[in-house]
């Protein structure tokens, strides 16, 4: 089903690789807030919400009781132990034949490495985590391996400091990048990597969101051409921690969307995919927005719009008022409260389904990063039309988050898990026969032709 080399990602799938360790699936694992909402009709479905519902997991669990007489317990410990061993490859359910997808798939990987100035000033969060896990040295070492065994074709990192040790490996490692650093005092930043062999960056236009009044974070829109001719817009963004300042987090994520969408347009409708750390969970009003759904700021208090506070869900009696600084912060202008993405964006890992231990709300991730005072999920790689999501590497089942106190740990670099999905430039026109459902044009006028992309081949 998939012509492509396996190698370039590792552990290889399951069909290559033996039996994963059996684990007991501890009760706690499932999630009260699970769903399956329908997606409406669009113009690139995410694989996954096609068809029916298979055992396509290749996380392979089974009970304690039926598996405890086959397990050497000295065998079971050491497999345990090994966290990294838990992320599995979950395959997309209708993943395109390759004779309708162009070129060879793209692993991204988005991954917040936790600053070394954050981590040694924020010691509160790492209160349960022994000292040698977080000290750069080791962490940098485990954070390199990560992306060398991955193997990703572009990656995108947050929360760099230390970025002569992080330039010179990825250079080594045959990267091109760029870091984008934040003004003011903490010099943290985002930095974009892709492979020399296969990409060729035509347009930097990063944001230093200080120069728009909304706080000295930063974000990095970067317009690559693939080996083959097809170009991409890649984002990577840090969206501002303060739980309470949804003002200002709303007005970050917009002015990425508008970004990547004038220059995915200016290069011809160009598909886009954003990586990055975006400080909102699912839950959030911000999850709602990326996910293109039209949201009226009004009807949202401010303290409560990233989910990122355990009190977010309790219901707010009082109305919120909004000052015009606010709205200016979010959503650009003072003209009416409501606001919707230009770019129709699906979430990777939510298009493609995993099991319960893994997977909450949305069915995101239960979490992507995990310390003393937040476990949850704030990373997203989102795509939009013409491409096809066709593997996500699982996050970890979340009691082994729960039992360690959280992260770092002795294998895992960061406070943050990398998310790595694999994606391809689908051509529409061989792989649907609808016409109606191969074009759309959304409320701001945006139309995506599938057509005009497969015909420039
Ligand atoms: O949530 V993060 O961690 O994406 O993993 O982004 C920010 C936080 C990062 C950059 O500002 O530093 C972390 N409590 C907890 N975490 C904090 C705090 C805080 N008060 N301030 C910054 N960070």
């Amino acid at each position: 089903m998939f012509p492509f080399p396996r190698s370039l990602v590792w552990p290889p799938p399951p069909s290559q690789q033996p039996m994963p360790p059996l684990l007991p699936v501890p009760d706690s694992a499932t999630d009260p807030g699970r769903s399956y909402p329908k997606r409406h009709r669009s113009p690139s479905p995410p694989l996954s919400a096609v068809g029916p519902s298979r055992n396509q997991y290749h996380h392979r669990f089974a009970t304690h009781s039926q598996n405890r007489r086959w397990i050497n317990p000295d065998l079971k410990r050491r497999r345990l132990s090994s966290l990294k061993r838990q992320r599995r490859w979950i395959e997309a359910e209708n993943a395109p034949d390759f004779s309708s997808s162009k070129g060879d798939p793209i692993v991204m990987m988005s991954y917040n490495i936790l600053g070394d100035h954050n981590c040694r000033n924020h010691t509160e969060l790492y209160d349960r985590i022994p000292a040698k896990f977080t000290e750069w040295e080791s962490r940098k070492r485990l954070i390199f391996l990560e992306i060398t065994e991955r193997n990703p074709d572009i990656v995108c990192l947050q929360e760099v400091d230390q970025v002569q040790d992080v330039l010179d490996y990825m250079k080594g490692r045959g990267y091109d990048g760029i870091h984008k650093g934040r003004s003011g005092d903490y010099k943290d930043g985002c930095a974009t990597f892709w492979k020399k062999t296969r990409f060729r960056l035509l347009e930097d236009d990063s944001i230093d969101f200080s120069t728009f009044n909304l706080n000295n974070n930063v974000a990095q829109v970067l317009v690559l051409e693939v080996q083959e001719g097809r170009q991409l817009v890649v984002g990577n963004i840090h969206v501002l921690f303060s739980p309470r300042r949804g003002d200002i987090k709303l007005g970050q994520i917009r002015m990425l969307l508008e970004r990547a969408n004038f220059l995915s347009r200016k290069w011809g409708d160009i598909p886009i995919i954003l990586a990055g750390d975006f400080n909102s969970t699912p839950r959030s009003v911000l999850y709602e927005f990326l996910s293109s759904k039209e949201i009226d700021v009004s009807l949202h208090n401010r303290l409560k719009m990233s989910g990122m506070d355990p009190m977010d869900f309790v219901r707010w009696r009082r109305e919120y008022i909004w000052t015009e600084e606010e709205l200016l912060n979010a959503i650009g202008h003072l003209e009416g409260t409501k606001i919707k993405s230009p770019i129709k964006l699906w979430s990777s890992y939510a298009s493609i389904k995993g099991p319960s231990i893994t997977r909450g709300p949305n069915d995101e991730p239960l979490a992507t990063t995990c310390h003393s005072k937040f476990r949850g999920t704030v990373d997203y790689l989102w795509y939009s039309a013409e491409i096809a999501c066709l593997r996500v590497l699982d996050t970890l089942p979340i009691h082994l988050l729960k039992e360690r106190g959280g992260l770092p740990s002795e294998e895992i670099g960061s406070d943050h898990l990398a998310l790595v999905a694999e994606f391809a430039f689908v051509d529409y026109e061989s792989s649907e026969s609808d016409d109606e459902d191969t074009k759309s044009t959304d409320s701001s006028g945006v139309s995506t032709e599938h057509t005009a992309l497969s015909g420039s081949y």
